[in-house]
């Protein structure tokens, strides 16, 4: 007879190590070697994610779905999307980096034309305070619609910045020492962990850089109970504080896709 109690561990998976449940299926989608790019130096490409086919229709549904520069909430506008989160190997990338149980937390797009400005210098442990932890929180997935070179407007990354474990300061910002392009081909997916310092070049050129950017976050840190149902009625009777109890002082988990009006404010609570 089956034991009905399930393992329990005790110990933690150290952040470079890969499960044995997890090893066959990153060796059978051949990404050991991104792995161990994404635990040395905190970013990796996968090239040839998906068919051609597929990367086409995503770029041209981003640009239908897209204004002012990009889209997000994307997830349930077009079963595209739900594709591109599914794909094997960003599952199987994310499950390594964020560990089992790892959750959905952002399917956005941008898009880039000639001129477009820069995102600027950050960690995407943005909202953690430092020194960041040993085992990564956030791990961003940008399926490039289009070709990534400096020219074009590609992701910049400082190497060895992740090792610091901290958020850039606004020198660091400013000067972006040793930062290098990522440059992949269309239907590429890179990948970063949440200390990598990273931005992007402006593009230059004509045309359109088209992007799918997907998070995909540990489990821990949501609340225990979901008051989603009852966080009007909560404000209503108990004022700002509440709302704040209920998540409604940050950028995070809005109804209505990332709200950016909270986005500095986010930051700074995050760090004090
Ligand atoms: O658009 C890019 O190249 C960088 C995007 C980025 O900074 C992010 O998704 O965190």
């Amino acid at each position: 007879m089956q034991d009905p109690t399930p393992k329990r561990y005790t110990d933690t998976l150290a952040p470079a190590a890969v499960s044995d449940e997890l090893l066959p299926v990153i060796e059978g989608l051949g990404l050991l070697d991104n792995c161990r790019e994404l635990a040395d130096r905190g970013w990796t490409v996968v090239e040839n994610v998906g068919t051609a086919e597929f990367t086409a229709a995503l770029r041209a549904t981003i640009l239908k779905l897209s204004s002012k520069g990009g889209a997000n909430m994307l997830l349930s506008k077009d079963k595209v999307f739900a594709e591109a989160v599914l794909q094997p190997e960003l599952l199987a990338l994310a499950e390594f980096s964020v560990g089992r149980g790892f959750l959905l937390s952002q399917v956005a797009a941008s898009v880039r034309d000639k001129g477009s400005p820069c995102i600027g210098l950050h960690a995407d442990h943005n909202w953690l305070p430092a020194p960041f932890p040993e085992h990564n929180m956030l791990l961003t997935a940008c399926w490039t619609c289009d070709e990534y070179s400096e020219d074009g407007g590609a992701t910049l990354i400082v190497p060895g910045s992740g090792a610091q474990r901290r958020h850039p300061n606004q020198q660091e910002c400013a000067e972006m020492q040793g930062a290098i392009a990522v440059e992949c081909p269309a239907g590429s997916v890179v990948l970063w962990d949440g200390n990598v310092w990273h931005s992007n070049y402006p593009r230059v050129i004509d045309g359109q850089r088209v992007v799918c950017h997907i998070t995909y976050s540990r489990l821990m840190m949501r609340p225990v109970e979901n008051y989603a149902l009852a966080k009007t009625e909560l404000t209503e009777l108990y004022g700002k504080r509440m709302a704040q109890l209920l998540g409604d002082d940050d950028f995070l988990d809005s109804p209505n896709g990332a709200d950016y009006s909270k986005l500095i404010q986010t930051f700074n609570n995050a760090k004090r």
